[in-house]
């Protein structure tokens, strides 16, 4: 510990001429952060002398959402208390660390899922090291205005990075048709909590092969190297901003293949430097997870590394499919990967050809499976055109998975049903975890030390089963100790708000919270509506003792998806309106905050009441969000869909307010016909909330072209060519959702019952700790060692 201090003093001596008390912000966070990997560095040196002579496992993923590093890293090294005594002994708020910019090298729950696994492998000493892309830009900043969303660039990297070392020597080339690039790598340590081990996260820059003495050029050879420059440099650039949507840019797939390639030469070299050129080993000592089919190309990749080192084609793909293990994240349609074939010619012709070799020996093992030909056709890896990244991930792994058990079904059911005929022993489930290090001892310190109080000791801290515990001491002291905290975190948050949105949020009101990227599935858009509803029956003096309630949102919507935007600005409006409504403003209001990101995230799951969790059953694959709110004692206000369904399993139904149509239901809607044009004319409050989108209620710019509210009125009432009507069933499980809404708004003013409930969700969210998901992979999956 003395040893960081003397170490930073150093650090800012030698890099700014100054001392501590004298850094600015980004200084002193440059200046510690490297303290820090400093006094780390035996242990990490270790860690990977280690994991060089055992099996390992490689989680490769196109994002790593890590958010902030500074206070994780102090808190997981068991020192955060400490250095922010001795900061402030200088005079030197710890809070200053909050002017840095999250990493934010992911879009949201896929990318975020990678930084708990990464976090969560380091803890449990489960050898896992992750791959991926070091993105020049991040996703992007959203700023609001005029209640619409305008994105700005993530510039990152402009703090400087103390938590990644780059490389150089173990730099390699990538090749694409007529370009070959320099992927440079960083090395970022994850460091374990209560354990000296420390895993690695290596991401890639692209960069020029050749470095320019520019002087000597004359222009033409100038202007080709800068040109040559910025076609490397552009490959990993910029993070694309979309969820759960394939985009089939150039870009895109360049980034893919770029990643997985220069990670494979990685694991290759490594092991030729144990083993020589003998690969017959290379799948018993390496196992590589695909997170999503984003990182698939490694499966033609590895075939070709091998066969440049001898192998035939067989038995290339032999050792392939013992080496990748697989994992779905959407059964979304549009999400699912489908790269056209001459793209990938024009791309990576030599990893289309090795596709073209495996998509043959799939259809003439299938054969001498005896599938039937209508089943085969449907399970062409290439389809005309079309290569279905999702068919090759499926066929080229030893274990494919989903991430909660209602979507693993779905998988197997439906989404990759005749593989699942085919290759049944292949599926398995892995419900998702979040990690408890973050998403409670950091964010929550004052709910952390009550457990650890009830509990006994902050065992909950690597084992989150202990928390059940707690169902023994769920009393009035307790519950209102409980309270108390939540009250606390109320507050914090509500300062927050101010101090970042401006918004001046009543602590004493019920904060009923949705937040997550935007999406029609997800359905903001029917959280609106049900406030807007409420109101109508405020003003209409039809809703008796209603506790006051903040209705907060945060979401980005990808900067391409009309309708998402949309959604947004509406919320807005219906805040402009309820907000300054005389009649409803002490009963309700709605903010929707700006840029909301892992660290915003952390402020407002610890002060939730109520947790949002509205998607369409069968769509949401599983959410992690659900998780952290649970986690810190706000019952689910949802849907029985995604890890939902385990939540309601595992604190019981009667502690969650549940609501809307099942997966069932929808399947049996679909089947027989949804008439949400019926239901709308049936019932006057619907049309009349519905309504609201084109009767002038609000303004959506429409006279400056912006107009674009009509475009989702008529997305829920009527059938369009390409889609059919309210896809997303939001009127039929409309007035459910209120009826729950308001009853969960009554039980909220029984604060000892409805604390009791609170309690109930933290001490049975146990089960939803990464470390129990790592674990199985570690056991199930990957076969690697963990922590005894
Ligand atoms: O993955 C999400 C799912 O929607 C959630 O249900 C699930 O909990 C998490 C983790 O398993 N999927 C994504 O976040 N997907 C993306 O962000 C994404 C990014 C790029 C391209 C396609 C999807």
């Amino acid at each position: 510990m003395g040893n960081i201090m003397e170490k930073l003093e150093l650090t800012a001596q030698s890099m700014y001429c100054k001392k501590i008390e004298e850094l600015t912000p980004a200084e002193l966070h440059y200046s510690l952060g490297k303290a820090v990997m400093g006094e780390i560095a035996g242990n990490w040196e270790a860690s990977k002398i280690k994991h060089d002579s055992e099996r390992r496992a490689y989680y490769f993923s196109a994002e790593f959402l890590m958010g902030r590093m500074m206070y994780n890293n102090l808190y997981c090294l068991g020192i955060l208390e400490d250095v922010t005594k001795l900061l402030k002994k200088k005079g030197i708020d710890i809070n200053v660390f909050e002017d840095i910019d999250d990493a934010a090298l992911g879009n949201g729950g896929l990318g975020r899922l990678a930084a708990c696994f990464l976090d969560s492998a380091a803890t449990q000493e489960v050898p896992l090291d992750g791959y991926g892309i070091r993105y020049k830009y991040g996703l992007f900043k959203q700023l609001i205005e005029n209640g619409y969303q305008v994105e700005t660039a993530d510039n990152w990297q402009r703090f400087e990075d103390p938590w990644c070392n780059r490389v150089e020597d173990e730099a390699v080339t990538v090749s694409f048709k007529g370009q070959t690039v320099k992927a440079v790598p960083y090395d970022m340590a994850v460091i374990g909590c209560k354990t000296t081990n420390i895993n690695t996260l290596r991401l890639w820059q692209a960069e020029a092969v050749n470095d320019f003495d520019f002087t000597a050029f004359n222009n033409t050879e100038y202007n080709n190297a800068v040109q040559e420059k910025n076609d490397a440099e552009n490959i990993t650039k910029v993070l694309y901003p979309n969820d759960n949507k394939y985009e089939g840019k150039v870009l895109r797939l360049k980034q893919q293949y770029f990643f997985c390639s220069a990670s494979l030469q990685d694991i290759m070299r490594r092991y030729k430097k144990k083993h020589g050129n003998d690969f017959s080993f290379f799948a018993k000592e390496n196992t590589i997870q695909l997170n999503d089919t984003h990182p698939v190309s490694c499966v033609p990749e590895l075939v070709r590394l091998l066969m440049n080192e001898g192998f035939n084609f067989d038995d290339a793909f032999e050792i392939a499919r013992k080496t990748f293990n697989y994992t779905n994240h959407t059964v979304l349609g549009e999400a699912l990967e489908k790269w056209p074939a001459d793209l990938m010619t024009q791309v990576i012709p030599e990893i289309y050809h090795i596709i073209c070799l495996i998509a043959n020996k799939c259809q003439e093992e299938l054969t001498a499976k005896g599938v039937h030909e209508d089943t085969k056709a449907k399970m062409r890896i290439i389809d005309g055109n079309v290569v279905h990244m999702a068919r090759l991930a499926t066929y080229a792994s030893t274990y494919v998975n989903g991430v909660a058990e209602l979507h693993t079904e779905i998988l197997k059911a439906d989404v990759l049903k005749e593989w699942y005929q085919v290759y049944p022993e292949r599926f398995q489930n892995k419900t998702n975890g979040i990690t408890q290090r973050r998403w409670l001892g950091l964010c929550n310190p004052e709910l952390s030390a009550l457990i650890t109080e009830k509990v006994g000791s902050d065992a909950w801290l690597t084992d989150l089963s202990v928390l059940e515990k707690l169902n023994d001491c769920i009393d009035t002291r307790t519950i209102t100790k409980f309270n108390n905290i939540k009250k606390k975190k109320k507050q914090q948050l509500a300062d927050y708000i101010k101090k970042m949105d401006g918004y001046d949020v009543n602590p004493d009101s019920i904060y009923d919270i949705q937040v997550k990227r935007l999406h029609e599935y997800k359905r903001q858009l029917l959280n609106a509506f049900s406030i807007m509803t409420i109101y109508f029956r405020l003003k209409d003096k039809k809703l008796k003792n209603w506790t006051p309630t903040t209705f907060i949102f945060g979401a980005k919507a990808a900067p391409g998806y009309a309708r998402a935007k949309a959604i947004i600005k509406y919320i807005n409006e219906i805040a402009k309106l309820v907000n300054n409504d005389p009649e409803t403003k002490d009963l309700l209001q709605v903010y929707f905050i700006s840029n909301y990101n892992v660290s915003y995230a952390e402020k407002i799951v610890v002060a939730a009441d109520l947790s949002e969790q509205t998607s369409t059953a069968g769509l949401e694959a599983s959410g992690t969000g659900n998780m952290k709110f649970m986690l810190n004692g706000a019952p689910t206000l949802g849907t029985l869909d995604g890890a939902n369904v385990e939540i309601a399993e595992c604190a019981g139904i009667e502690n969650e307010y549940i609501f809307g149509a099942k997966v069932e239901d929808i399947e049996r809607m679909k089947k027989e016909g949804y008439h949400p044009k019926a239901l709308y004319d049936a019932n006057p409050e619907i049309k009349r909330v519905v309504d609201t989108l084109i009767d002038g209620t609000f303004d959506d710019g429409g006279a400056q072209g912006e107009g674009s509210f009509k475009e989702l009125h008529d997305s829920l009432l009527k059938d369009s060519s390409w889609q059919k009507a309210d896809n997303y069933f939001l009127i039929y499980d409309l007035p459910d959702y209120v009826d729950t809404k308001i009853r969960a708004n009554t039980e909220y003013a029984n604060r000892k019952e409805f604390g009791k409930k609170c309690l109930i969700n933290i001490a049975n969210a146990g089960k939803f700790s990464s470390d129990r998901t790592i674990l199985q992979y570690a056991k199930e999956i990957w076969h690697t060692s963990y922590k005894k």
